[in-house]
């Protein structure tokens, strides 16, 4: 068998766990190659820390597109996150439109913002187009924050509950077209997890697991990782999900248990071995 490759399109954030920093390893432990295509080198990210720095790679990347595409490169997957820059939109647009192949699985995290808020760094027009890059996918991961985004409606009217959730992930498969998991879903207090309309079936399934009462930064970033290389491996849009949400609640265990800051994201390194040990 050979190892499926995904070309990773996030930040490098050096310090707190988020992006690329998640995606290799986890990725990797599944016993998938991950390219990494850098859409910006940040020092930290940008949730909680002060004077972090920002190169904006937006000029480097149709370059490495070019030559990985002179390599005649194929992937499994092309899987997006966080965004450096507006025109980074087409950019990535363009990436899918020359990569996609009849088997290519593109999954875009519409990394946005949280708690109702946007990232710093995120413009209105960045987050419109990811709107318009999102229509790329088939599959979405967005947060509650991302949902309403992309739905263009304020946070605080987004339909509540679980039923609520099940209205959100319908309204946001583009009429069935596109797979969406929506992360941060809960049906019961003491439980949490995602929401998940998959376009093959057309059902709507919640994935629920021990909600762990502490928040942790970059943990969407490890769930949509563990969930994109699922989806490589085969699994259903459920039970990658369902693998995703476990992983992130042993994660977030074992992180509340050490009483980490929330911005150093989950302790999830010792537990890789997690993901290695799922057969394949
Ligand atoms: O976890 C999402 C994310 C990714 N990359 C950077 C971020 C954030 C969220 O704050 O700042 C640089």
């Amino acid at each position: 068998m050979t190892t499926p490759r995904v070309a990773a399109i996030h930040d490098l954030s050096g310090f707190g766990r988020c992006s690329l920093t998640v995606a290799i390893p986890v990725l990797s432990a599944m016993g998938i190659q991950c390219c990494p295509l850098p859409t910006a080198f940040l020092s930290t990210h940008t949730g909680g820390f002060e004077g972090f720095t920002f190169l904006d790679m937006t000029d480097e990347m149709p370059r490495a597109a070019a030559h990985w595409k002179s390599l005649d490169l194929r992937f499994q997957a092309v899987y997006s996150g966080f965004l450096g820059s507006e025109r980074q939109i087409g950019i990535v647009e363009n990436f899918i439109r020359e990569f996609r192949g009849a088997d290519t699985l593109v999954v875009v995290d519409p990394v946005m913002g949280d708690h109702g808020a946007v990232y710093q760094t995120y413009t209105p027009a960045m987050c419109a187009g990811m709107a318009q890059l999102a229509r790329q996918a088939d599959v979405i991961t967005p947060n509650l924050t991302e949902a309403a985004l992309l739905l263009g409606i304020p946070y605080e009217e987004l339909p509540a509950g679980q039923d609520g959730c099940r209205a959100i992930v319908e309204r946001l498969s583009l009429d069935g077209r596109r797979s969406v998991v929506l992360t941060g879903a809960s049906t019961a207090p003491d439980l949490t997890g995602a929401m998940c309309f998959d376009a093959r079936s057309g059902r709507v399934q919640a994935v629920q697991t021990h909600r762990v009462d502490r928040e942790f930064h970059g943990t969407g970033d490890v769930f949509a990782s563990v969930l994109t290389g699922a989806l490589v491996h085969g699994r259903s849009l459920a039970d990658a999900a369902g693998e995703a949400a476990e992983f992130i609640r042993a994660c977030a265990e074992r992180t509340a248990a050490q009483d980490l800051p929330m911005r150093e994201g989950v302790d999830f390194e010792p537990l890789l071995g997690l993901l290695t040990g799922v057969p394949r």
